[in-house]
């Protein structure tokens, strides 16, 4: 069974420039994720994108209490993968944000369509090592990574394939550190290599 596996992180319309909550430069990882995605797909290692998926009222959004604009409206464009993302038909898609009562950013707080939570569905694939790579940086990527070490998974986090929205400036280059000193290895593409 394959141990490795790529995560795409809510590599969405509404972050990247012209969406609802933009990060800047957000689609300048696009390409370079399709990299990626296309030397695991040709090694047959499975691929996982989660999406950022609320409905209308949440109070995650300003408007009932939070901290942000509307984004990721479950069937809008701006929920949308980046049109030039170039996914493969297989992959897996895993959704978050839905409960309209939580806050919500890690990838593990996300499910499949039929329900099963994403660390349950990596566990019945065999994966034991993430590849992550994706959108933002200081919000959901750093969310994600940190649980996946928690929950014991081996993680890389791709350096050349995320992007932070930095509020406040410098988030980005503490949550990159902090993933490290929590045990994630950092990689750019030239240094990748699979089992
Ligand atoms: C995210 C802000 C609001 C994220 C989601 O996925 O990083 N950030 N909702
Ligand atoms: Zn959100």
């Amino acid at each position: 069974m394959a141990s490795e596996a790529l995560l795409l992180v809510d590599v969405q319309n509404d972050f990247c420039p012209g969406g609802a909550l933009p990060v800047p430069e957000g689609d300048r990882i696009v390409p370079v994720l399709n990299r990626y995605i296309d030397k695991f797909h040709s090694t047959r290692l499975p691929i996982f994108a989660s999406r950022d998926w609320h409905p209308p009222i949440t109070k995650h959004f300003k408007a009932y209490g939070g901290n942000w604009p509307p984004h990721c409206v479950q069937g809008t464009r701006g929920a949308q993968f980046h049109p030039h993302l170039a996914l493969p038909k297989d992959v897996e898609v895993v959704s978050k944000g839905m409960n309209p009562e939580k806050d919500s950013y890690s990838s593990f707080q996300a499910f499949t369509a039929d329900g099963t939570d994403f660390s349950t569905l990596l566990k019945e694939r065999g994966i034991q090592q993430l590849f992550v790579g994706g959108l933002a940086t200081d919000y959901c990527v750093k969310q994600t990574v940190l649980d996946a070490l928690r929950e014991g998974f081996g993680v890389v986090l791709l350096e050349d394939a995320v992007r932070g929205v930095d509020l406040n400036s410098g988030d980005s280059e503490k949550a990159l550190e902090e993933m490290r000193k929590s045990g994630a290895r950092r990689i750019r593409f030239q240094q990748l290599t699979l089992r």
